[in-house]
C-alpha cells in the first residue's frame, strides 16, 4: 500500500492526532517532511523538509526509498526565467548547518504517481538514507498547494 490516511493511521497505531513532525537520525534532526497535493494527472510529487545537523561531521543526504517506481534528489536551477529541476546524486547536510528542501531549490522527487494522486491529509512513508548517519524512516504529511509554496513547483512538474 502506497499511502495511508492519516486518520485510519493515527486510529490503528493509537496515536494521537497530531502527528510527529520531527525525525531524529543520529545528530540529525530531520523537521516537518510534507508533500504538496497533486494533481489527478501527476505523474510526480515533491517532497520537502529540512535537516539540521548538530554534529561536528558533514553528513550527506544519498537516497530517499519510498512505494513508488522511482524516488529522486532534484534540485531545482533557473535559467531565462525558467525554473528546470536536475537531478542530483546527494545533498550536502554540513556540520551545524540547517539545509532546507524546499520549492524552488532541493527537494526529493516522487515519481510513477501514475493517476494515485497525493491527496491532503495522506501520509507517505519514507526512509531516508545518510551517508554518516544512516537510515530513518519519516512520513511525509500531504498538505494544500498554496499560490505562495506551490506556484515555483507546480509550473515544472
Ligand atoms: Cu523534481
Amino acid at each position: 500500500m502506497k499511502k495511508i490516511l492519516a486518520t485510519a493511521a493515527a486510529l490503528a497505531l493509537g496515536f494521537s492526532m497530531a502527528h510527529a513532525d520531527e525525525f531524529i537520525a543520529g545528530e540529525l534532526t530531520i523537521n516537518h517532511p510534507m508533500a504538496f497535493e497533486t494533481a489527478k494527472t501527476a505523474m510526480t510529487g515533491g517532497g520537502f523538509l529540512s535537516v539540521t545537523n548538530n554534529g561536528t561531521e558533514d553528513d550527506r543526504l544519498i537516497a530517499v526509498r519510498a512505494d513508488f517506481p522511482k524516488v529522486e534528489l532534484h534540485t531545482t536551477e533557473e535559467k531565462d526565467g525558467i525554473a528546470k529541476m536536475m537531478h542530483v546524486d546527494a545533498i550536502d547536510i554540513p556540520a551545524g548547518e540547517t539545509v532546507a528542501l524546499e520549492p524552488g531549490g532541493f527537494h526529493i522527487m516522487f515519481m510513477g504517481l501514475g493517476g494515485d494522486p497525493f491527496e491532503i491529509g495522506e501520509e507517505i512513508p519514507a526512509t531516508l538514507v545518510f551517508e554518516n548517519s544512516g537510515e530513518v524512516e519519516v512520513m511525509f504529511n500531504v498538505e494544500e498547494r498554496t499560490t505562495e509554496h506551490g506556484s515555483s513547483h507546480s509550473t515544472t512538474n
